[in-house]
């Protein structure tokens, strides 16, 4: 089965859980006392989308601060982005639709995002009602899911979508068809993988 290495960045606001998220996701952990992160962290994770395995090499950004400088570093040659909030902060969800404005400006074209509001288990002090995040998730086309890092919630399930999401490479076996297959993509709707 061919791997393919694909670049994913985690973006928001500091203290979203981020890195909780990606620790739960790589090590299925949760640190209650989980370090802030310095700069970028880098971990990696594969899955198995149809006949093939995504080998996600997963950057986990530290916020807001870098946002203006360091950013692009974080998503150039993304093939996804996951955008958190924390569902009981509204100003990081405000964060999340700067992202969204600057990945959309200056982000790879055919960037896969998603959104995932964290914290689920904190919803007696949410802020953030579901379906406004889930509208404006679809109002930019993006996948939509609420987590908790804390309980594993929806971690799994968030990156499984992401990878479905992710179009199939085309079958490069002959050379010849190359010019062929640039000019004959096929629609958006069959490049799902599974
Ligand atoms: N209750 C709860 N706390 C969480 C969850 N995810 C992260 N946290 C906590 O939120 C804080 C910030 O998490 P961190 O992963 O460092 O956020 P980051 O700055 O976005 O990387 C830490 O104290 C985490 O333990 C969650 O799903 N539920
Ligand atoms: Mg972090």
């Amino acid at each position: 089965m061919a791997i393919r290495e694909l670049k994913v960045c985690l973006l928001g606001d500091t203290g979203v859980g981020k890195s909780s998220i990606v620790c739960r996701f790589v090590q299925d952990h949760f640190d209650h006392n989980i370090s802030p992160t310095i700069g970028a962290s880098f971990l990696t994770k594969t899955v198995s989308c149809g006949n093939e395995l995504h080998k996600f090499l997963i950057w986990d950004t530290a916020g807001q601060e870098r946002f203006h400088s360091l950013a692009p570093m974080y998503y150039r040659g993304s093939a996804a982005a996951v955008i958190v909030y924390d569902i009981t902060k509204l100003d990081s969800f405000q964060m999340l639709k700067k992202w969204v404005k600057e990945l959309k400006e200056h982000g790879p074209e055919d960037i896969v995002v998603a959104i995932a509001g964290n914290k689920t288990d904190l919803g007696d002090i949410r802020e953030v009602p579901t379906k406004e995040a889930k509208d404006f998730a679809e109002s930019i086309a993006a996948i939509f899911m609420e987590t908790s890092a804390r309980n594993a919630v929806n971690i799994e399930e968030l990156f499984q979508k992401v990878s479905r999401q992710i179009p199939p490479l085309e079958n490069t076996d002959a050379d010849s068809h190359e010019s062929f297959k640039l000019t004959q993509q096929p629609p958006p709707s069959s490049k799902r993988c599974c």
